[in-house]
């Protein structure tokens, strides 16, 4: 097993994993920018490392910093936790090169699933169903106006090294294509400094479903469901649920297995998420992280598997500690994610945290690393913490949500709370009926 363990992170994430290696008895190092000497993740550690300024370029994304960190302090391994380089495959190489464990997938399955022209095609290829649109990247536009024709109108260009909602246009009508091709490509250009594209029929109403899948370093793959992750703003997610109310058990089962089937035979280590949109009942592959998600708490808690523990177990080379028959789905979970941010605007609101009351009892769970007389630095993600309430089913997962909102007091800065306590009165949220748009919508509504 692995001994100690540098996290290479901030927030609610580096604290997740510390608690993880605390369990398991493995021994922790903190990095830390100068804004983050008094952060929670920081007291707790059993070694700490200052690795630069407050700017992340040139702290949590400095390599060489967290590399020496990593070597001064003797840490055997490197947990990424999410954004940052958690899917940088050249960081990735770089620790192992130094014989450093990176706790994640293989720099090579980093890098071919973060060419998304490359992945779309693997997903193909491993029996996974994908949105229809071009053979590849978009070579030229004859051909691409072409392809449009064959797959329909409203057709989506998306850029290759994109991802995540970044570098995407729609072309509604013939006469678009050529403006949407060439400011796609010049912002592909310019944002990741290649202008490779590739083309889709753009679904219009779809939801966003994520299959949840973990693979181990001896040929084991396993999915742990779905994740509902439709309820979001600027591609920025604000709450997740799972089960999805729009799934029944035998499309999950189906889905789930034909996805665990691919991550096996492509040899896949560690933890990863496989993105769909689910349009009248059929399922479209689009993109696949190859990092823990920041919602991975819902899958917690209808699992029972803690997905931290098992990467650092995977990483020390066991097996899972489970098959597929060991999983089973119980109940429902919703996490709503807790920003330091107006709620009207949403405009980020760092600042003195006056006042910090959370929630508990049963089924009520806070990653936060927040805490009384803390002052929250204006330079990183406003996500501040994130409540996660289990229930035997949805509508008492709603209910146990809706009371642990009312209990939840955070003085001193603004928060999203009051937008969740709007959500869950909400009958479409309720209901369980919306799609990707519909909080968009919501919002323009209630703001006139
Ligand atoms: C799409 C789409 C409609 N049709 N692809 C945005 C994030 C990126 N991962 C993929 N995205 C989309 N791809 C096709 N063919 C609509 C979106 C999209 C979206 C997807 C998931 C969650 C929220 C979204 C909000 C707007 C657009």
């Amino acid at each position: 097993m692995l001994e100690k363990v540098l996290i290479a992170n901030r927030g609610e994430i580096a604290l997740r994993i510390l608690r993880a290696c605390r369990e398991m008895g493995i021994r922790t190092v903190a990095v830390h920018s100068t804004a983050d000497e008094d952060a929670m993740h920081v007291r707790l550690a059993d070694e700490t490392v200052c690795i630069g300024p407050p700017s992340a370029a040139e702290s949590y994304l400095n390599i060489p910093a967290i590399i020496s960190a990593a070597e001064i302090t003797d840490a055997d391994a490197i947990h990424p936790g999410y954004g940052f380089l958690s899917e940088n495959a050249n960081f990735a190489s770089i620790v192992e090169e130094h014989g450093i464990t990176f706790v994640g997938p293989t720099s090579e399955h980093i890098r071919l699933m973060g060419d998304k022209v490359v992945a779309k095609e693997t997903a193909k290829r491993l029996g996974i169903p994908v949105v229809p649109g071009s053979a590849g990247a978009i070579t030229n536009d004859v051909e691409a106006l072409q392809t449009a024709h064959e797959i329909g109108f409203p057709v989506i260009v998306k850029a290759s090294a994109g991802g995540g909602g970044r570098g995407m246009k729609v072309a509604h009508t013939p006469e678009q294509m050529s403006e949407v091709l060439s400011t796609a490509r010049a912002e592909a250009k310019s944002a990741f400094g290649n202008d490779t594209l590739y083309m889709e029929k753009y679904l219009e109403t779809p939801r966003h479903i994520e299959i949840q899948v973990i693979g181990d370093s001896h040929g084991n793959a396993v999915h742990l469901g779905e994740r509902d992750c439709s309820m979001q703003r600027r591609h920025q997610k604000i709450l997740e649920e799972a089960p999805s109310p729009a799934l029944n058990a035998k499309s999950r089962a189906e889905i789930g297995e034909r996805v665990a089937n691919a991550i096996r035979e492509l040899g896949y280590r560690g933890v990863g998420t496989v993105e769909f949109l689910y349009e009248n009942g059929e399922f479209f592959f689009i993109e696949m992280n190859t990092r823990i998600q920041v919602e991975h708490p819902v899958t917690e808690m209808i699992t029972g598997i803690d997905l931290v523990r098992e990467q650092l177990r995977i990483a020390s080379g066991a097996p899972l500690s489970f098959g597929q028959e060991d999983v089973h789905i119980n109940g429902h979970a919703i996490e709503c994610r807790i920003n330091a941010e107006n709620a009207k605007t949403f405009t980020p609101n760092p600042g003195k945290v006056t006042d910090f009351h959370v929630p508990g009892g049963f089924g009520v769970r806070i990653d936060s690393a927040l805490y009384n007389g803390y002052t929250i630095p204006p330079y990183y993600d406003s996500l501040v913490a994130k409540l996660i309430v289990h229930g035997a089913n949805r509508n008492e997962c709603l209910m146990r949500l809706r009371r642990s909102l009312m209990e939840f007091v955070v003085g001193g800065v603004d928060t999203t709370i009051p937008l969740h306590l709007d959500l869950i009165n909400n009958k479409d949220f309720i209901d369980g009926t919306y799609n990707i748009h519909w909080l968009e919508k919501y919002i323009q509504s209630a703001n006139g």
